[in-house]
């Protein structure tokens, strides 16, 4: 028994070793990139217990408007998350709420378009969840009051990619390059797909939300997609989107695309002046250098699970054994 004890020892812990160099790449879908979990302090080291758990690092953008905390009640599912509330200025306001480093232009989000010949193709996408206490009834508030993504910028050959509320009850996708860089979508310079979708309607809810790029090898034409749902579930990214929309981008005049650097997240809110107290909270945020089968729920399949079925399975190997020696 003693040497089957340490046998099974030295496996087990042969096998933490490996895992432990496995874990974070085994808890998410191959294409991930990125990955935002607000877990920490926002100190910029990332890893498991920063704002960035994989892919780069992150620090939080101090705002007179605004204030960023890291907050585990009521959760949202998956441990910590960050929570923006607005201050007491008057009107509307947005501002940045992070800044995230990519560890590389492959975890950035210019490992989500390849400039061609001829056309630019978009691939990937990115997804988060988020809940929201209350939305005032002005103008200001209702547009744009949401817009966790702004990046790049359309000179110099590059793209913007924006995703925010157009009111209340819709979510909008935009891709805007210089003059002439799109066809066949609403204008020379823009591309955008808006979608009906309610954030809030009376209650603080989670939402599952995310947006998908496919490119025709064929066509070069890029078709773009909108997901939302209520809950922590996943997303099958083969159906069920809100809506999309298809057109191409040229190369002649996107020249370098979506940004490889330091990107920000962004966050719109109102002041209380506005006689409303906004209270924006956001989980998992995750990028994707391709389209991913699915979004996948929270809480994600995490390294302590992992380890508890393969201590498991060892147990049961030991039991095994054991009946076997009678
Ligand atoms: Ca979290
Ligand atoms: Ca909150």
């Amino acid at each position: 028994m003693k040497t089957l004890r340490s046998k099974t020892s030295s496996i087990l812990s042969r096998t933490l070793v490996a895992l432990s160099m496995i874990a974070l790449p085994a808890t998410m879908s191959a294409s991930t990139i990125f990955e935002a979990n607000f877990n920490g302090s926002g100190s910029g080291t990332g890893g498991p217990s920063d704002i960035v758990q994989y892919g780069g690092t992150g620090s939080f953008v101090s705002n007179t408007d605004s204030t960023t905390t890291i907050e585990s009640t009521p959760t949202m599912g998956q441990g910590n998350f960050v929570q923006v509330i607005n201050g007491a200025s008057t009107g509307f306001r947005i501002g940045r709420l992070a800044d995230f480093t990519p560890a590389s232009a492959g975890n950035s989000f210019a490992a989500m378009n390849t400039v061609g010949a001829s056309t630019v193709s978009l691939h990937g996408g990115f997804d988060f969840f988020t809940r929201i206490n209350s939305v005032s009834s002005g103008f200001e508030s209702v547009q744009n009051w949401f817009r966790p993504f702004d990046v790049g910028s359309t000179s110099d050959g590059g793209i913007r990619l924006i995703f925010n509320t157009l009111d209340n009850n819709k979510l909008r996708l935009q891709v805007g390059t210089a003059a002439d860089g799109i066809s066949g979508a609403q204008a020379s310079s823009l591309a955008f797909l808006d979608v009906d979708y309610t954030l809030y309607s009376g209650s603080e809810v989670t939402h599952h939300i995310g947006a998908t790029f496919e490119t025709n090898g064929g066509t070069g034409e890029v078709t773009m997609k909108v997901f939302g749902q209520q809950g922590t579930g996943a997303i099958d990214t083969s159906s069920g989107e809100l809506g999309s929309l298809t057109f191409t981008i040229h190369s002649n005049v996107v020249t370098a695309g979506l940004p490889s650097g330091t990107f920000q997240m962004h966050t719109g809110w109102y002041g209380t002046a506005n006689n409303v107290t906004s209270d924006i909270d956001y989980d998992a945020l995750r990028m994707y250098d391709a389209m991913p089968s699915s979004f996948s729920a929270i809480p994600e399949t995490n390294v302590a699970s992992l380890l508890m079925g393969i201590t498991g399975l060892l147990a049961g190997g030991i039991i095994v054994r054991r009946r076997r020696t009678r």
